[in-house]
Formats: C-alpha cells, structure tokens, sequence
C-alpha cells in the first residue's frame, strides 16, 4: 500500500516536470536557420566561359535549411557541384545543417559559373544570390582573386 502511493507521488512529480517543461516551451525562436555567409570568393577564371566559386554559409540556428538555387549577374547559370571520390556531380540542393556549415572549397563542393557573360577579373567583386528552402534570400558579394589564390595562405 505504501508503495503503491509512492510511486503514484513518483508519477504525479514526473507529469508536473512534463507540464512545466511543455509550458515554457514558448521560446521556440531558435527553431529555424539563421544563416550567414564567409569567405567567399572567385578564383580568376582561365577559361573564358566558365568560373568556380567558394564559399562558407554558417547555420547559428536550431533548424536546417536548404540551398535550392544560386544566381549571378556574371553568369547565364550557377550550378551546385559536389565532388566525390575526386568526380564532381551536379547537385539540385545542399543541406545546411542546424548549427553547422555547408563549405565549397577547392577540391570539395563548389559554384561553377556558366555562360559568363564577362570575364571576372582579380580585384572585381560578382554578385551572386543564394536562395534556401526556407530563410530569404542572401546577396554575396564574392571577391574575384587571383587564378592561384589560396584561402589558407591568403595569396
Ligand atoms: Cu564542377
């Protein structure tokens, strides 16, 4: 009989705990992408009609996204690439994970620039918009550097 109030006390505890956690529950503003974008850039481009891109899109929020799309004022079409087992295969989305990154970088994912509509020189900026599954847009202004740039020297 004593037993059986204590753990009916026990379970009484357990709901209130439930109940209050649900109920404050109301913060709920970290749920959705929160999402920004570092170091881009273009390396110049030794080919007259195509270009690749790099780039950083950190997620500071506790709900993932999606980049469905990206376009450029430079280009007749951005495609996504990523690059497996060293072959690249075009890719209609990329995750952004919930606290995490999505990185293109040289070697790994990146932009391809198709259909230039001028070529890109070192020290000139290309405007590219990145369209996500859920958050707005974002506007980059990607710096073009030189065709040999690496990142991690910054040269
Ligand atoms: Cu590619």
């Amino acid at each position: 009989m004593r037993r059986a109030v204590l753990t009916a006390a026990a379970l009484a505890g357990a709901l209130a705990l439930a109940g209050c956690g649900t109920g404050s529950g109301s913060g709920s503003s970290s749920a959705k992408a929160e999402l920004s974008v570092r170091s881009s850039y273009m390396p110049q481009p030794v080919s007259a009609d195509m270009a690749a891109g790099f780039l950083t899109i950190t997620n500071r929020g506790g709900a993932k996204d999606e980049l469905t799309s990206v376009t450029s004022d430079v280009a007749g079409q951005v495609t996504m690439h990523s690059t497996v087992g060293g072959a690249m295969a075009e890719k209609t989305s990329f995750a952004v994970p919930a606290h995490g990154q999505l990185v293109f970088k040289s070697g790994g994912n990146h932009l391809m620039f198709e259909k230039l509509k001028r070529r890109p020189e070192q020290g000139q900026k290309v405007t590219l918009k990145l369209t996500f599954a859920k958050s707005g847009p974002l506007t980059v202004e990607m710096p073009v550097e030189s065709a040999t740039y690496n990142p991690s020297t910054g040269h």
